[in-house]
């Protein structure tokens, strides 16, 4: 198949990809122009709600928008800025996770439920008791047990916690130290809380080292899990070395090891992504900033497609 736009006629970026009554749902972050100037703390990504799209066939050419799902304005704990968002189905219902700063400029995850995979969804009136930071990955195993990935450097404010705890001032680890991971926690049974405190996402070398912080491997944001084949598959944007990389376990904590880039940088600065398997094949989503002339914050989602070698590693054809 080859890559297209999904959406070209709106600002869609960080596509999660979801396959509910054999259809695939895409929840996208919602990109605008705001004026904003750019700068690393990543205020230029100043969105304001989420929309859902829908392919009802994988080779169908345009996704079509089935509107508008989750506005800030709905959201009691909303300050700005509607990064990232996940949805997983449990229990008949429909769970969306987002991240977003509140009235103090600290970014949480929060929740937002549905009946249906395309909303409308109502916020809860609080974010997720011990959540921080941004880019919430949920993913449901096969015993039915759901657990959300997150965590994002620089803008994403991850430097500023360790052992879940907030730090006074933020410490980035630097050259060869070990560098920064994301986060995992099991979520309760209805889906509003983590059940547990997170866990780090271990990405290890082939001799079981931590990828260091100078490593242009390493995690940065955007976190995906997807299992193949009995395999967990942990999937992630570098940031600032701009590759989409992925690392395997046999567990869904990890730790991960590290297998190899699945996309090279592309236009904009951001690179983010999920991977979705459905009607046997799986699919890339993901997004650049062609069509806006390279503008960082107003991104493009895209489909491609996705192929294993006989040693499970992932291709993009
Ligand atoms: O869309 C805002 C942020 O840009 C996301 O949270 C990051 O992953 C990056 O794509």
């Amino acid at each position: 198949m080859k890559t297209r736009y999904l959406f070209p006629t709106d600002y869609m970026a960080d596509p999660s990809g979801h396959v509910f009554n054999d259809k695939l749902y895409i929840y996208p972050s919602h990109d605008r122009e705001s004026g904003i100037p750019e700068n690393d703390n990543g205020d230029h990504f100043d969105m304001r709600d989420y929309h859902v799209l829908v392919l009802d066939d994988p080779d169908q050419g345009e996704a079509r928008d089935l509107g508008m799902i989750l506005s800030l304005e709905d959201i009691p704990w909303a300050g700005r800025q509607l990064w990232d968002n996940d949805v997983v189905e449990h229990n008949g219902r429909y769970h969306l996770i987002f991240s977003m700063k509140d009235k103090s400029d600290v970014f949480h995850l929060g929740v937002a439920v549905a009946d249906k995979p395309e909303g409308p969804f109502r916020a809860l009136p609080d974010p997720i008791r011990g959540s921080y930071s941004i880019d919430p990955c949920v993913f449901k195993d096969d015993d039915g047990k759901v657990y959300v990935y997150f965590g994002g450097l620089w803008g994403g404010q991850l430097q500023r916690y360790r052992d879940n705890r907030a730090l006074e001032s933020a410490i980035l680890p630097q050259g060869g130290e070990p560098s920064l991971p994301a986060r995992v926690a099991c979520m309760n049974d209805d889906i509003t809380q983590f059940a547990e405190e997170p866990r780090p996402v271990e990405i290890v070398d082939e001799t079981g080292q931590i990828l260091r912080a100078d490593d242009p491997h390493r995690f940065f944001e955007a976190s995906w899990l997807h299992k193949h084949n009995g395999t967990y598959y942990f999937s992630y944007s570098t940031g600032d070395s701009h590759l989409l990389c992925y690392a395997t376990s046999q567990s869904p904590y990890g730790p991960f090891r590290f297998r190899g880039e699945l996309l090279q940088p592309v236009v904009g600065w951001t690179t983010h992504h999920s991977i979705v398997e459905w009607r046997g094949r799986t699919f890339l989503l993901h997004h650049d900033s062609v069509p806006s002339g390279g503008l960082t914050w107003l991104r493009s989602a895209k489909i491609a497609e996705i192929a294993y070698g006989p040693d499970g590693s992932m291709s993009v054809i």
